[in-house]
């Protein structure tokens, strides 16, 4: 019996955990309070951990790969060994890059729920630029508006010195169960900073805000015009900051004239004296802005919000300083950009990248335009994400209207059937492919239509080295307590595999992911057991780095080509984007002839939102757990009380929603919200089902991707976001019971 350190992996924050350990099973758990992150207020709000053990020999996980027998999509599955698997799955990709190109494959990715660098390097490698993800919806739009503006990404520094913090568009209280929720509360108990919480629902976190500002969704573009309206018409901006270094200050100025707090605020569905009291309050520097996927998923709206924000941080003097916001450092370790491997072979992937004639800075030529600025400041950003191709695009290329085919997917940790938009688009363009390969723990609804599902190791099985798509330095995570039970592997193991068995020998040197983070640690001069033993690699953060004089006498300044923050961007001129942020249109989802039939039919036209964050699920995950099912039964869409009373509706019932892609059922549930707006849960199927065609465990039954929508048109013109809010939708009460059954038992066993 031993007692190993290793950590937890059901959200990104990776607490530590020390294992008892007997012969090579863990029998204990308990939480290790001398590693990073530790705090007991943490664990005892977490509903997860506990399944920790559980999970490990859970029936239904995939223990061993399994390979597709009979039609696609018929439950009927054959164990086979890694070599059969890797060697075929090789095979094919190989025959398929020969009659097309390497673009033939794409992968597809989800939420951090491991390092994604290892398939990024096979798909470098391959040659494909094809990977897909949720980077356009969920973390790519703050990095390019920060990094144009700025010359790099920024994070709020919220201290005590902090005068006012604005929540933008995130709920910390249920989607971050971090250390920043505790000490969200713990600021509010002494009333410092001012929290402001920009949301259309009254959340947990909007509940202990000094403001809520319920404004209507999607105009939080606006709104930030409306503040910097305020803040440059009443001159409450940091003058010596704007004079020597930001440029574009004029023709922000004439920009904003219009955006007066009387016209926002009847844009926005609130008062104007709101938008002057932020504004005022705002202005007291230092203070901050932490946003989330209600203005990350916005679509057109996505960009002109952030640059927005971004100019409203500068102005007021808040950027590069304590108690405002930071720029980041960039890692003394490795960076993302080498690990993934994608400038070697640069040209091949630029030459295939799909993106580059529609969403001009989320492609290779605009990841070029910044890059001479990054590499004048020593500072790499990851490629692979920022040029990530877009979904709308990748489905083109599968449905054989792009200039070259798409004919294989490899899915790892995500769930695409449910995650990804408009599913029933999805699951007809992955039906079509010659070969689709699912890594995942489950056989969730995506790995029951592919031809190989290959089993994941999972936390505690694996070594953990969560590094942030290397845009700070700092990282964090830890060893694994046990090798992988039965036959899983780390996803870091399988593409390297992959890629052995198609020539990519010279560019996986290390055997383990263990060795390859060593030696990504090597420049910090950290060894793997003093990485496991910290927990973490982390340095502080260095304020006023812009103003650190250089060799050559001159003042660092910020990385982007006049060296000065730039309010109005030439750059994003050239790509034929605006050079100051305009609000663009919210893009329905349900056309005017469909709205008319369906009205004709007695369904109400509303406003929708989808996916705000619920504990203890994450996205599609944990609905196989029967403990969280029977205290969290049923998906739910939300509502203000005028807006039930208009459906005609009361809490419980159960409401159907449609878009000109789909349907879907979910129980109504009355809150504090934006009259006229919708809110649906994401992720719902049912995993105690069979999950197999016709009805792939249950996913068109609440699932709220089937109403959404990924095209270009209507999508952020230069990174290409699509929506997940400020949707529309039409609605109707139904008297059809919905199948949520609060207990569960798992399923077992696929081989
Ligand atoms: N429990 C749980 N935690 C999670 C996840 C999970 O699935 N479950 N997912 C993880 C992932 S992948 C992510 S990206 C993060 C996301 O973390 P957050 O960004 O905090 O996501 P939410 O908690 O949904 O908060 C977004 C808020 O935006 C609001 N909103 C919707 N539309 C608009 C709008 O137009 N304007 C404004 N201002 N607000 C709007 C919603 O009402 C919602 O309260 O959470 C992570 N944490
Ligand atoms: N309508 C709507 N859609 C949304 C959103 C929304 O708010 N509204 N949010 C979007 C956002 S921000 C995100 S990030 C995505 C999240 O979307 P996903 O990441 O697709 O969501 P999950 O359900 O968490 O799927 C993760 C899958 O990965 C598997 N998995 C977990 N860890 C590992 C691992 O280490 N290795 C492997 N191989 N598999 C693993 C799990 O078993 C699970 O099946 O959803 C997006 N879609
Ligand atoms: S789920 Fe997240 S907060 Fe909970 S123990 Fe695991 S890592 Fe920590
Ligand atoms: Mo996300």
């Amino acid at each position: 019996m031993e007692k190993v350190t290793t950590n937890c992996h059901f959200c990104g924050y990776l607490c530590g955990f020390i294992a008892t350990v007997e012969d090579g099973r863990i029998t204990a758990l308990e939480p290790d309070p001398a590693r990073y992150p530790y705090d007991p207020s943490v664990l005892a709000g977490c509903q997860r951990w506990k399944m920790n053990l559980d999970v490990l020999d859970a029936p239904d996980r995939v223990n061993h790969p399994l390979k597709r027998v009979g039609e696609r999509g018929g439950g009927q599955w054959e164990r086979i060994s890694w070599d059969q698997a890797l060697d075929e799955i090789a095979a094919t990709l190989s025959r398929l890059r020969e009659e097309h190109n390497a673009g033939v494959l794409a992968s597809m990715i989800g939420g951090p729920h491991t390092s994604f660098w290892p398939l990024h390097r096979f798909m470098s490698l391959f040659g494909s630029p094809n990977n897909c993800g949720i980077g356009q919806i969920c973390w790519n739009p703050r990095i390019w508006s920060d990094t144009l503006t700025f010359g790099w990404t920024i994070e709020p520094d919220v201290t005590e010195e902090t005068n006012c913090l604005i929540i933008w568009g995130t709920n910390p209280a249920e989607s971050d169960n971090s250390l920043f929720w505790r000490s969200l509360l713990k600021m509010h108990k002494v009333g410092r900073p001012k929290l402001v919480v920009i949301d259309p629902r009254l959340t947990k976190t909007a509940r202990i805000a000094d403001t809520w500002v319920c404004l209507k969704p999607g105009t939080d573009a606006h709104f930030a015009l409306g503040l910097l309206n305020v803040v440059i018409s009443e001159e409450l901006y940091d003058e010596e900051f704007v004079k020597e270094w930001c440029v574009g200050f004029q023709e922000l100025a004439d920009h904003v004239k219009p955006y007066t707090p009387e016209h926002v605020a009847s844009v926005c569905g609130i008062d104007a004296e709101t938008v002057i009291d932020i504004a005022h309050t705002f202005a007291n520097s230092p203070s901050t802005i932490i946003t989330g996927r209600g203005i990350d998923q916005i679509g057109e709206n996505v960009l002109p919000t952030h640059r927005a924000r971004c100019a409203l941080l500068a102005i007021c003097g808040d950027i590069d300083r304590p108690g405002g916001s930071s720029i980041l450092e960039t890692s003394d370790f490795t960076s993302e950009l080498e690990l993934e491997c994608t400038l070697g072979n640069w040209d091949e992937l630029s030459a295939n990248c799909l993106n580059t004639e529609h969403t001009p800075l989320q492609s290779y030529e605009g990841y070029a335009r910044v890059k001479p600025c990054m590499d004048a400041d020593g500072r790499e950003l990851p490629a692979r994400y920022l040029t990530s191709v877009h979904p709308d695009l990748m489905l083109r290329a599968m449905e054989g209207q792009a200039r070259y085919p798409i004919r294989a997917a490899i899915v790892e940790a995500t769930n695409p059937l449910l995650t990804y938009a408009d599913t029933n688009r999805m699951l007809s363009a992955l039906l079509g492919l010659d070969l689709l390969v699912v890594l995942d723990y489950y056989m969730t609804p995506t790995a029951a239509i592919a031809d190989y599902v290959l089993p994941a190791a999972g936390a505690m099985e694996r070594a953990t080295f969560q590094a942030h798509g290397g845009v700070a330095n700092f990282v964090y995570g830890g060893q694994k307590a046990v090798e992988p039970y039965h036959e899983r592997k780390h996803d870091y193991e399988v593409f390297r595999e992959l890629g052995l068995r198609l020539g990519q020998e010279d560019m996986w040197p290390h055997p383990t992911f263990e060795e390859a983070c060593e030696a990504a640690l090597e420049p910090c001069g950290l060894d793997w057991d003093g990485y496991v033993q910290m927990g973490m690699y982390a340095m502080p953060i260095t304020p006023h780095k812009h103003e650190q004089v250089m060799p050559d006498g001159t003042k660092r300044g910020f990385a982007t080509p006049t060296g000065k923050v730039e309010l109005a961007n030439a750059a994003l001129e050239e790509m034929g984007g605006g050079r100051l942020p305009v609000p663009g249109e919210s893009y329905p989802l349900c056309s005017d002839g469909f709205i008319r039939k369906m009205e004709a039919d007695g369904w109400q036209h509303f406003g929708l939102i989808t996916g705000g964050r619920k504990q203890p699920y994450n996205a599609s995950m944990y609905m196989n757990n029967p403990d969280f099912r029977r205290r969290n039964p049923r998906p739910c869409v939300e509502m203000s009380e005028a807006s039930a009373a208009r459906l005609g509706v009361k809490g419980g019932d159960v409401l159907t929603l449609a878009t000109d892609q789909g349907q879907a059922s979910f129980i109504v549930d009355i809150i504090t919200m934006a009259d006229g707006v919708l809110h649906a849960d994401y992720g719902w199927w049912h995993p105690e089902r069979e999950v197999k065609l016709p009805e792939l465990g249950g996913i068109f039954e609440s699932n709220v991707n089937t109403l959404t929508r990924c095209g270009l048109e209507g999508a952020e013109p230069m990174i290409g976001t699509w929506a997940y809010n400020a949707l529309d939708c039409m609605a109707k009460a139904t008297d059809e019971p919905l199948d949520w059954e609060p207990d569960i038992t798992r399923k077992g066993s696929f081989a």
